[in-house]
């Protein structure tokens, strides 16, 4: 017999990259799609089946996790093995403008599938993860940080993680479902969404290598964060639902460097010579033709910011097998070939 998995969130970045993986190993995966106006399935296109077809191994439903209506009928209707609760409004900044909306996606989309796997009586048989994230320390009490380290979210969305981080334990531990949390710090790819920063760094600047755009406004350059990539780290996600026991990870690469160290990188990789000068918000990065290619600009700037996060993925080395491969100079390359690949295309 097939595992069944059910996704959530499966036309984002991890959503995709986690659809591909599962059907490697010969699941059969369902995932959830949200209606939109506008097409929201380019990355999972490449492995979209037609519904007339026999034996599928993709299967999409719409639905939203706002929606207890719908996260219910579904799992009532799938009965799967595995849940994937990756569907959050996952960005950041945006979470200080739609603080409600967040909340009830990030935090009680995960109660609602949680209440759904109890009230249908799966508890013996569906396992759930929780996609958590590294914003849950914000202003981190201990560097790096670990499972053990306290939470101290400084956004919307890091709040509405951390709910629901403790709901997941707290079904865990009420109910005996197998529940785990993922604690991912920051990871990236080709098909990362276009507002977070290296892929807007990455897009800004081969467009300005090709004369396309000028200048490249960002927000506080000074950010620390330990970037890692979107696929190894599905891969973590799946072995913590393979265990016997269901326990939370932190994943991470445990090497941290400023968005301004990132944007170095890139622009060495797009063999630019430039200098920066100023500081803060008058922070300026020059081409050697004079041209001021990167400037700040507060509208990127957040009403809180965390400052540093460094993960110790101790724990998922050793009950998971579990290491990075890619270091972020393999990030950058990978992520700006994708890049100058899709603008010649265009
Ligand atoms: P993403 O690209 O923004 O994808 C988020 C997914 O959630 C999309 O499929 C989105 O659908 C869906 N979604 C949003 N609101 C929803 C709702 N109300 N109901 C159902 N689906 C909804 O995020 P990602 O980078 O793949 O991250 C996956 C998960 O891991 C998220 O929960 C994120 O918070 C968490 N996380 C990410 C990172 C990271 O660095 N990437 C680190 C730690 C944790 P649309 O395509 O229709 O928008
Ligand atoms: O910002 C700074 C910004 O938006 C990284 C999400 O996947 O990872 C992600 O959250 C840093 C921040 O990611 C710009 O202030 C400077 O310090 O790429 P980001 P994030 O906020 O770390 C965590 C783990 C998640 O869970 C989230 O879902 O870069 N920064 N200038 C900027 N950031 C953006 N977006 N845009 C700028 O212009």
């Amino acid at each position: 017999m097939k595992k069944i998995a059910l996704i959530f969130g499966i036309t984002g970045q991890d959503g995709a990259y986690l659809a591909e993986f599962l059907i490697k190993k010969k699941y059969k995966v369902h995932g959830v799609v949200r209606r939109s106006s506008s097409f929201n399935t380019s990355r999972i296109d490449h492995i979209y089946e037609e519904p007339y077809k026999k034996n599928r191994k993709l299967i999409l439903h719409y639905g939203d996790v706002t929606d207890s209506m719908s996260v219910s009928s579904l799992i009532k209707k799938i009965k799967p093995d595995e849940i994937y609760n990756l569907a959050a409004q996952s960005h950041v900044s945006v979470s200080f403008e739609v603080p409600e909306y967040t909340a009830s996606a990030d935090g009680l989309g995960a109660l609602r599938i949680l209440e759904a796997i109890r009230f249908h009586r799966l508890e013996n048989k569906t396992r759930f993860y929780q996609a958590g994230t590294s914003e849950m320390f914000g202003r981190v009490k201990e560097i790096p940080q670990n499972e053990e380290t306290p939470f101290y979210p400084r956004s919307p969305y890091g709040v509405a993680k951390v709910y629901a981080h403790w709901i997941t334990i707290n079904y865990r531990e009420a109910y005996k479902i197998f529940a785990c949390n993922g604690i991912l710090f920051n990871h990236e790819s080709p098909i990362r969404g276009g507002t977070f920063v290296t892929k807007k760094i990455i897009s800004a600047l081969c467009r300005i290598k090709y004369g396309l755009q000028k200048t490249l406004y960002l927000g506080n350059l000074d950010a620390k964060r330990d970037w890692g990539h979107a696929e190894e780290y599905v891969e973590a996600m799946w072995k913590m639902m393979q265990k016997k026991i269901p326990s939370d990870y932190v994943i991470s690469t445990g090497k941290q460097y400023s968005v301004r160290e990132f944007v170095d990188y890139v622009l060495e990789e797009l063999n630019f010579s430039f200098s920066w000068k100023g500081k803060k918000l008058n922070t300026k990065c020059f081409d050697e033709r004079g041209n001021c290619i990167i400037a700040c600009n507060k509208n990127y700037y957040r009403p809180l910011e965390v400052d540093t996060l460094l993960g110790d993925s101790r724990k998922a080395y050793r009950e998971l097998n579990w290491k990075p491969k890619k270091n972020i100079k393999d990030i950058v390359k990978e992520m700006v070939d994708y890049e100058l690949k899709k603008l010649s295309n265009d």
